[in-house]
C-alpha cells in the first residue's frame, strides 16, 4: 500500500499526470475555438477520420462485428487511451528535458494539423483551433512541470531544476494536484462550452425541421395488408427513422445548408449538369419503399432497414446529362469525401434509383444524409447509397475506384439473398408447445418467393410468407413450431424470385457481402 502510494506520488507519475492535463487542454481549447470553424476540423474528429481512412477491410469487418453501430464510440475510447499514454510519456520527458518534451508536443500538434487540413471540405484556416490548443497545452505543460521542479522533496529531481527551484517559493504535491485539478475542470468546461456553442451556431437541425416537402408526382404504391410477420416481436416492416441502422465513415455529421447544396453531374457526359436543392423540389418526384442493406451485415445481422423514400429518379438526372458511349459507372461523392461506384445501367433502368430528400415522410435525418442522398434498390450501401451526396461523375470501372474499393472491398455489390430469424432469439429458453418463429428475408430486385425452416437437421419445411410489397423491399415470414423439451437447432434459408435457393456457402462480409444459412440453438423447457 505504502509502495503504491509512493509510486503514484513519484515525480514520474506526477509528470505523466501533467502531460495528460496538458493534452486535455490541447483538445478542449481546440474544441472551444473549433465552434467557430468547420466541425470536422477539431483534433479528435480529424484524427479519428484519418484513422478510419486507413482502416483495412478486415479491421472494418472486425470493428462492425465486435462493436456493431457502436464502432465510433469504440474508436473514440481507443483514441482517448492512446492519447493519454502518449501525453503521459511526453509529460515525463518534458519534466526531465523541457526542450525535448516541448518538441514532442509541437510534433503532435503538427500531426494533428496535417490530419485536419487533409480532410475533405476543410479550409486551411481550420488549422487554427489546433494551433491555439497546442500553444495553450504547451503553456500549461510548462507551468505544471515548473511547479513539479519546485517540489524539492525528491532526491531524483533534476539537479539544475532543483537549484532553479530555490529561487522561487517551494511548491507541494498538494498544490500541484490542485493546479492539475483546476486544469482538468477548466478543460471539461471548455470542451462542453465548445460543444454547446457549436450546436447553437449550427442551425442545420432547425432548417431541416422547417423544410416543406413537396408532394410526389408518383406516389408510392399502397403497401398491401399483411406485410408484417404473424410472429410477435419481428421487426416492424417499416423501420422508424430513429431505429434505422447507421453506417458511415463520418465522425462528425456533415452540416449542409440547402441554400449551399449543389450537385454536379459531369465526366463522360454530353452536357454537364448542376442541380440546386430547389431544382430537386421542382422536379417530378417519385416515392418508393426500398430496403437498404449494408455489405458488412453478418448472417443474421441487423444492418438492414426499410423506409419510404421521396426523391428525383436518377434516370431523369442522367437523361439531362446524356452519358457518352463507353461509360459504365457513376462515381458518387459525398461532401466529406466518401465515394461509391454504381453501374450506370442500374441508375438508368426503371428500378427507382433516386436522389432522395425524404425518409418516411420527413426530410432526411442529418445522420442519414441530409439534405440529399442516393438510394439504389438492389445494391449494398457501400456501392450506391451515398449520403450528403454532392458530385456524380459518369466514368468507367476501369478508370476510377470508390472509397471502399480502394480499401480492398469489391467494386460492385449486388445484394445477396438472405433470410434472418428474429424470434425467438439465439440461445433463448422457450416453453414447450406452440412456438412462433419469425423473421425477415430479402433479395432486393429479385424478391423472395420462399422461406424454409429446418429443425434439428430434419426436412426443410415451408414458412408462411407475409404479403409482398415489391421485389425491392424485404419480406417477412413466420413458422409455427410444436416444440418438445430439450435443445433444438433451427436453420433458415430463402429462395429468390429467380428460383435460386440461398447458398449455404459461408462467406465473410469482405469483400462483397456475407453468405450462408443462419443457424441458432434454442432450449425448450
Ligand atoms: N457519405 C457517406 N455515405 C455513405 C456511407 C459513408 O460512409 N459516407 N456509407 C455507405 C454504407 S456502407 C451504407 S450501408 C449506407 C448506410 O446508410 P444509412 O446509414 O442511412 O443506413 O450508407 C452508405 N452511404
Ligand atoms: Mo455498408
Amino acid at each position: 500500500m505504502k509502495n503504491l502510494r509512493s509510486r503514484l506520488g513519484s515525480p514520474a507519475a506526477l509528470a505523466a499526470l501533467a502531460g495528460m492535463a496538458a493534452a486535455a487542454v490541447v483538445l478542449s481549447v481546440a474544441e472551444l475555438a473549433g465552434a467557430f470553424f468547420t466541425a470536422r476540423a477539431t483534433p479528435l474528429i480529424a484524427l479519428g477520420s484519418t484513422f478510419i481512412d486507413f482502416t483495412p477491410p478486415w479491421m472494418k469487418d472486425f470493428a462492425i462485428a465486435t462493436f456493431g453501430t457502436n464502432d465510433k464510440v469504440a474508436l473514440f475510447v481507443g483514441m482517448g487511451l492512446t492519447i493519454a499514454v502518449l501525453a503521459g510519456v511526453l509529460g515525463m520527458v518534458a519534466y526531465r528535458r523541457w526542450v525535448l518534451g516541448a518538441a514532442g508536443v509541437l510534433l503532435m500538434g503538427a500531426v494533428i494539423v496535417a490530419s485536419v487540413v487533409t480532410r475533405a471540405g476543410v479550409k486551411p484556416l481550420d488549422a487554427l483551433p489546433t494551433l491555439f490548443g497546442t500553444i495553450a497545452g504547451l503553456v500549461v505543460l510548462r507551468l505544471l512541470t515548473r511547479q513539479l521542479w519546485r517540489i524539492k522533496i525528491w532526491p531524483e529531481a533534476p539537479a539544475d531544476r532543483a537549484a532553479k527551484g530555490t529561487e522561487r517559493p517551494a511548491s507541494t504535491r498538494r498544490a500541484f494536484f490542485a493546479a492539475t485539478g483546476i486544469t482538468a475542470a477548466a478543460s471539461v468546461m471548455a470542451a462542453t462550452g465548445g460543444r454547446l456553442l457549436g450546436a447553437a451556431r449550427s442551425n442545420i437541425a432547425q432548417a431541416r425541421q422547417s423544410l416543406q416537402l413537396p408532394e410526389p408526382a408518383t406516389a408510392a404504391p399502397a403497401v398491401p395488408a399483411g406485410v408484417q410477420s404473424a410472429a410477435a416481436g419481428v421487426t416492424p416492416w417499416i423501420t422508424p427513422n430513429n431505429d434505422f441502422y447507421r453506417i458511415d465513415t463520418a465522425l462528425s455529421v456533415p452540416e449542409i445548408n440547402v441554400e449551399d447544396w449543389e450537385l454536379r453531374v459531369h465526366g463522360l457526359v454530353e452536357q454537364e449538369v448542376r442541380l440546386t436543392f430547389q431544382d430537386l423540389l421542382d422536379a417530378e418526384l417519385i416515392e418508393s419503399h426500398v430496403t437498404l442493406t449494408c455489405v458488412s451485415n453478418p448472417v443474421g445481422g441487423n444492418l438492414a432497414g426499410n423506409a419510404k423514400w421521396l426523391g428525383v429518379p436518377l434516370r431523369d438526372v442522367l437523361k439531362m446529362a446524356r452519358p457518352q458511349p463507353g461509360a459504365d459507372m457513376v462515381l458518387s461523392t459525398s461532401e466529406d469525401g466518401f465515394s461509391a461506384s454504381t453501374p450506370l445501367e442500374v441508375l438508368q433502368d426503371d428500378r427507382d434509383a433516386m436522389l432522395a430528400i425524404a425518409m418516411n415522410g420527413e426530410p432526411l435525418p442529418l445522420e442519414h444524409g441530409y439534405p440529399v442522398r442516393m438510394v439504389v434498390p438492389g445494391l449494398y450501401g457501400f456501392v450506391s447509397a451515398t449520403k450528403w451526396v454532392v458530385d456524380l461523375e459518369v466514368t468507367r470501372f476501369a478508370d476510377s475506384k470508390a472509397y471502399w474499393t480502394q480499401r480492398g472491398w469489391s467494386e460492385r455489390g449486388p445484394i445477396k439473398t438472405m433470410a434472418r430469424v428474429e424470434v425467438p432469439r439465439s440461445f433463448a429458453k422457450v416453453a414447450a408447445g406452440r412456438v412462433a418463429i419469425g423473421g425477415t428475408a430479402w433479395a432486393q430486385t429479385r424478391g423472395i418467393t420462399k422461406v424454409e425452416v429446418q429443425i434439428d437437421n430434419g426436412d426443410w419445411a415451408e414458412a408462411t410468407l407475409s404479403a409482398e410489397a415489391s421485389v425491392i423491399t424485404w419480406r417477412q415470414w413466420s413458422f409455427d413450431w410444436e416444440a418438445t423439451p430439450g435443445p433444438h437447432y433451427i436453420k433458415v434459408r430463402a429462395t429468390d424470385g429467380t428460383g435460386e435457393v440461398q447458398t449455404d456457402q459461408r462467406a465473410d462480409p469482405v469483400p462483397d457481402g456475407a453468405s450462408g444459412w443462419q443457424s441458432l440453438m434454442l432450449t425448450v423447457e
